[in-house]
């Protein structure tokens, strides 16, 4: 009988022990797939234990024919095998000033991976939604009572809704593979959801009930937590964190690394947006003054995101400098300046400074 995996967390950085929360070493990622085992993790609970003999998926609420999957049924079904980059959307958290609750993510709480299940449309297909449905809800075996307030009494399911027309699209999968293995267990063994294009909180793991509801879902994960304030005639509105916004990061060098000056050094990071393309990433190295562009070392592939690079010839004179660097979007999107308030703690998308030391002393023993 297969066995979930704890993958081991080798050279995974801590931002909290339990529930698990670890973070990729992201000047160490220079693959376009992000290694399994260096690939974050956010766990909200404890990581539940589900058999695969025992395991079900169940599709029920507003359709006209619900049913439940066993793991074996889910296996039988035609699969689709797609690239998505998963961001949680309290990545790059450590930069607002003044420090904003959470975990606190540097850079990489962002990875790239491979994902193979049956695309959830699939299902709702088969369970055939009613008129009326307008959402889809995810619920995960995991449960526990949240941190931030307001809090709702009693230990909840974690859950989180799709809109209908996302809910539909072919690239959301109800996966059970990651770069071509089962997934570990704190990924979300033995199946999660993979939504690609929206914030990792949308990816519900250790997936084992989608209800289809009538009216939008109010739940913890989808207000309290997860949300943001948007305008209506001029009156500030909460509604759920959803798409991903374009957000470029520099993976080297990293953040106060000591470089020698006068000396050629790759300066590389990746790019992504949620459902747009990125078409232009321009580097600075002098604090945003002059701006130079980056080269692609991937195509475009919605979802995925584009690995560049820059060539830069370190300054001359010591001193600590500020690289930033800014993707551009074919819908027009360019990413800011500074961190956008009314997202609070999540979408922490601006452009980063990276403040490096140019130190002649670099290579002498410290
Ligand atoms: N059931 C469940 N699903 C969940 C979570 C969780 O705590 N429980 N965390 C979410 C968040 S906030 C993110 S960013 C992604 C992280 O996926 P990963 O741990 O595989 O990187 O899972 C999402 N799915
Ligand atoms: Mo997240």
């Amino acid at each position: 009988m297969a066995q979930a995996l704890r993958s081991d967390p080798v050279g995974l950085i801590i931002r909290e022990k339990e529930p698990t929360n670890l973070e990729t070493p992201f000047d160490q990622v220079d693959s376009f797939l992000t290694p399994t085992e260096l690939f974050y993790i956010r766990n909200h609970f404890h990581a539940p234990a589900l058999e695969l003999a025992t395991y079900q998926l169940r599709i029920d609420g507003a359709v006209t024919n619900p049913f439940s999957l066993s793991y074996e049924q889910l296996r039988a079904m035609p699969s689709e095998t797609r690239v998505a980059t998963l961001e949680c959307a309290g990545n790059s958290r450590v930069f607002l000033i003044p420090q904003a609750a959470g975990v606190q993510w540097e850079l990489g709480a962002v990875g790239n991976a491979e994902w193979t299940g049956v695309p959830l449309g699939a299902l709702l297909e088969r369970a055939g939604l009613e008129e009326d449905a307008c959402e889809i809800v995810l619920e995960g075996a995991d449960r526990g009572t949240p941190k931030e307030p307001p809090v709702p009494r009693g230990p909840i399911s974690y859950a989180r809704s799709l809109p209908r027309h996302k809910a539909l699209q072919r690239e959301v999968l109800i996966a059970y593979q990651m770069n071509g293995r089962d997934l570990p267990l704190d990924h979300g063994y033995p199946v999660r959801a993979v939504v690609p294009g929206h914030y990792g909180m949308a990816s519900v793991k250790w997936l084992t009930h989608v209800h289809v509801v009538r009216e939008p879902f109010r739940g913890y994960w989808q207000t309290s937590d997860y949300g943001y304030w948007d305008e209506l005639d001029g009156n500030p509105v909460r509604r759920a964190l959803g798409e991903v916004q374009l957000k470029s990061e520099i993976a080297r060098p990293r953040v106060y690394e000591r470089i020698a000056p006068d000396q050629a050094y790759r300066v590389s990071g990746a790019a992504w947006a949620g459902e747009t393309d990125v078409t232009e990433v321009a580097v600075s190295t002098d604090g945003g003054q002059t701006w130079t562009a980056a080269e692609f070392l991937d195509p475009v592939r919605r979802h995925a995101w584009r690995r560049w690079t820059f060539d830069w010839r370190t300054p001359a004179e010591p001193g600590r400098y500020t690289l930033l660097s800014r993707a551009k979007a074919a819908n027009g999107s360019v990413q800011p300046d500074q961190h956008e308030p009314q997202y609070g703690s999540y979408v922490v998308h601006h452009a980063l400074p990276i403040e490096v030391f140019i130190d002649d002393r670099t290579g002498a023993s410290v």
